[in-house]
């Protein structure tokens, strides 16, 4: 079960080499309540809440601005903002005047969705900006590369905007623990009906528990925990082994009638 946990809640996000940005907080920005989460290398899962806490929120005229060094190609560029508004990717090469790059457009569905852009621009500072909308901005990544990573667009790994907290983890452990007690008390023998009442509460918490492992209902984690339903509970159905019987008394020998006397 330790295994299977770690499996669903240790995702380890990676991005395909190049990345120019990754690892490198913003030189300067304003308005960016925690700017090292744009470029830290974690893309969330599509149509996250755009305020999810892996994500960078942004107030109006907000703005980070990165120095790459020396004047770089900029070839492609990947963007997981907010929906419904455009984030601007202006560059620059002496700092001061910039230019715009690539527009990360707007988009139809919810939540913090990922843009991808293929540009020809060369530039030493990268400035990413945000206008319209709604007025609610964020931005969980940002990446470019001088060398478009293949396939284009890249296959991301993410993880879900919404960190397991100790005290959650402290709820799924109990929860196992009950829900495997509670099958133990369930008697071979019993009705259809008494085994609904354990395993249909039993399946709200998997559903539950599932849903505070990952908010997005993840498929494994949901999975791995009703396979732990079933196992214990067709563990406690097992057929008991009988108790040693009692040595039967010897039966008395059959043998063939005696002959009667003529
Ligand atoms: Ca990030
Ligand atoms: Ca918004």
């Amino acid at each position: 079960m330790t295994c299977l946990l770690a499996l669903v809640l240790v995702a380890a996000p990676a991005i395909p080499p190049g990345d120019l940005l990754q690892g490198k907080p913003p030189s300067a920005s304003q308005g960016v309540l925690t700017p090292q989460q744009l470029t830290d290398g974690v893309f969330l899962r599509e149509g996250e809440s755009w305020d999810a806490p892996f994500s960078a929120r942004i107030e109006p005229n907000g703005f980070a601005r990165w120095d790459l060094g020396a004047p770089t190609e900029i070839r492609c560029l990947a963007l997981q903002g907010d929906n419904n508004e455009d984030y601007i990717v202006d560059g620059s090469l002496d700092g001061e005047t910039f230019t715009r790059i690539w527009a990360a457009e707007k988009q139809e569905n919810a939540g913090l969705l990922t843009r991808y852009g293929q540009v020809q621009a060369t530039a030493r500072y990268l400035k990413v900006w945000t206008t319209g909308g709604d007025g609610l901005y964020a931005i969980s990544e940002i990446a470019a590369w001088s060398t478009c990573p293949a396939p284009w667009p890249p296959v991301l790994e993410r993880i879900s905007g919404q960190p397991i907290s100790p005290p959650a983890r402290l709820v799924i452990a109990f929860f196992v623990l009950a829900m495997l007690l509670a099958i133990s008390t369930v008697k071979p023998g019993a009705t259809p009906l008494v085994k609904l009442t354990y395993l249909l509460p039993m399946a709200a918490g998997v559903y539950l528990v599932s849903w505070l492992i990952d908010p997005n209902f993840d498929a494994w984690g949901t999975l791995g925990l009703g396979v732990v339903v079933i196992v214990g509970y067709w563990y406690s159905q097992r057929p008991k082994s009988a108790a040693p019987a009692a040595p039967a008394a010897p039966a008395a020998p059959e043998g063939p009638p005696a002959p009667k006397d003529p």
